[in-house]
Order: structure tokens, then sequence, then C-alpha cells
């Protein structure tokens, strides 16, 4: 099954639209795990195991493991493949922020998608298609592009008005148009819109139709489930994969964040 599918199938299934990010940072969990002798990965394994029922996905990001070197990359490999193994049908999306030109970007493919085992892994738009040939020729993983990301300074590039047919658009509305246009040929194209702007997210839903967008920064950089919802739903009252990170992970104990996962999830379909 390919990616696209996959991740649909886990959102009508399980009636959710919440996307988990695992963003495993020692300073913010429980003492007790900064003395594991593999904080990462048994942090983010509890974490899966009590969040996994409202998960549409996991997100992981792999900057919080980077940053261990070789004990952090080893710890990522084992939590993709914990997950894998342990929940085969919850999509494995991989936060990297990848892309360069298209022999570079090969190197990057096989980590992703051979050695890691994801089923999809965000990517800047900024060198073009043709260099991201090797992620968007991949029919069975999902390219998740930026598109409008969550920062305050987002705007100094994405705002940028630029002219095509005669009219000018802000920069992200050509990434959306092009997305959506020209690059989406295998359909398996995702952009990102970041929740703290939830006006923006309403303009790129108008542009891409029932494209999936990951909606990332509710809770802790500021945006508000509600009003992602009301901005972002497709046509068929999905479409959005919304993810929180610190605002379910750092809660306390297993049972307080399987309960933040679970009113999360109860909250976004309030909405829907
Ligand atoms: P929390 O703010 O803790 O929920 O985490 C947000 C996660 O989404 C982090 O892993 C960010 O790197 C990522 N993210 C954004 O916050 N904003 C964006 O515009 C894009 C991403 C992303 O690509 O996931």
């Amino acid at each position: 099954m390919n990616a696209k599918d996959k991740i649909e199938n886990r959102m009508t299934s399980t009636q959710t639209m919440l996307c988990i990010g695992l963003d495993p940072d020692i300073s913010l969990m429980p003492q007790k795990f900064g003395k594991s002798r593999k904080p990462l990965f048994t942090f983010c394994r509890l974490v899966i195991d009590t969040t996994y029922e409202s998960a549409a996905a996991f997100k992981i990001n792999t900057a919080f493991f980077e940053k261990y070197g070789t004990d952090g990359i080893g710890e990522l490999k084992q939590t993709c493949d914990y997950l894998r193994k342990k929940f085969p049908t919850i999509p494995l999306l991989l936060d990297a922020k990848r892309a360069d030109i298209r022999s570079t970007n090969l190197g990057y493919v096989s980590f992703v998608y051979d050695y890691l085992n994801a089923d999809g892994v965000t990517l800047h738009p900024y060198l073009g298609s043709e260099a991201l040939k090797p992620f968007l020729d991949r029919k069975d993983k999902a390219a998740i592009i930026l598109c409008r990301t969550s920062n305050q300074g987002s705007g100094e590039f994405q705002d940028l008005r630029v002219k095509s047919k005669g009219k000018t658009f802000p920069l992200y509305e050509i990434v959306a148009q092009t997305v959506v246009s020209k690059w989406n040929r295998n359909g398996n194209c995702l952009l990102v819109v970041g929740a703290t702007y939830p006006s923006e997210l309403k303009k790129v839903r108008s542009i891409v139709g029932d494209m999936t967008l990951l909606v990332p920064g509710i809770g802790a950089q500021g945006g508000e489930i509600k009003k992602v919802v009301r901005a972002g739903l497709n046509s068929k009252k999905s479409g959005l994969l919304i993810n929180i990170g610190r605002a379910i992970l750092y809660k306390g104990s297993a049972e307080e964040i399987g309960l933040a996962a679970r009113q999360c999830r109860a909250e976004i379909n309030l909405y829907v």
C-alpha cells in the first residue's frame, strides 16, 4: 500500500487526524529517562505505546536524535524499527526537511526510505522539482513539502509577492499552486502549513483541493485546534494531519500523556 492510502486509511479507520510529534528532548522529559542508557528511544517507545490509539501518524523529528551523533542515530533507527514492527499500519513520517541537488538527494532517499523505512519525509521546495525528482518519483512514499511554515518569521520569504501569469501572489501560494498542478503527478505530495496561520491555511486549502496538509504549531507555538479544523478541512471533512509534539509529550506520566493525546483527538473531532 502506498503512503497516501496508508495515511487516509488510518485517518478513516480510527477517526483521527492527530499526528503525534516525536521530538524527544531530554531536558523536558521526566528525570528517570535522562538516566536511561537509551533515553530517546525509551521515551519515544513510551509515547508510542500510550498514544497510538489516538494517532493518525507519528512524525519523528531527526534533529532531536542527530544532536547525539552515532548514539542518537542508533536510537532513531531503533524508534523507527519499533514503530514499523509493532504498529505497521500507522504511518511513520520523518521530519528532516531535506532537499539538495538530485544526485545528493539519492543519498537522502536511501537513508530515509531504505534504512529507516519511513513512509514520508518533509522537504524544502527551494531547489525545484528537477532536484526533488528522486523523492517525487517514489510513488509509494509521501513527499511532504514546506509551503507556509509555522514560525514567526516565515513571511520573510514566503510572503514575497511573485508575478505569475500577469497576477501577483505570495510565494507560499505559488508553492501550493505548483505542487498541486505539476509536482503531484503521482498523487504523493502533501504540504506543510503552520497552525499559527489559519487564514493562509484556508487559502492553501482553496488552492490544493483535497490534498492532505500537515499542520504543526498547535499548543507550544500558539496555534489552536478549532481554528485549524475550521480553516483546513477538505471536501471530505478530512485531509488534515494536525501535528502536536510538546503539548502532549511533556504532560508527565504515561497516563497523562495518553490522556492528553485522547483529549487532542477528541477536540479535533469536535469541530469536524
Ligand atoms: P511542537 O511545537 O512541539 O508541537 O512541535 C512542532 C514540530 O513540527 C517540530 O518538530 C517542528 O520542527 C515541526 N514543524 C514546525 O513546527 N513548523 C513548521 O512549519 C514545520 C514543521 C514540520 O515540518 O513538521
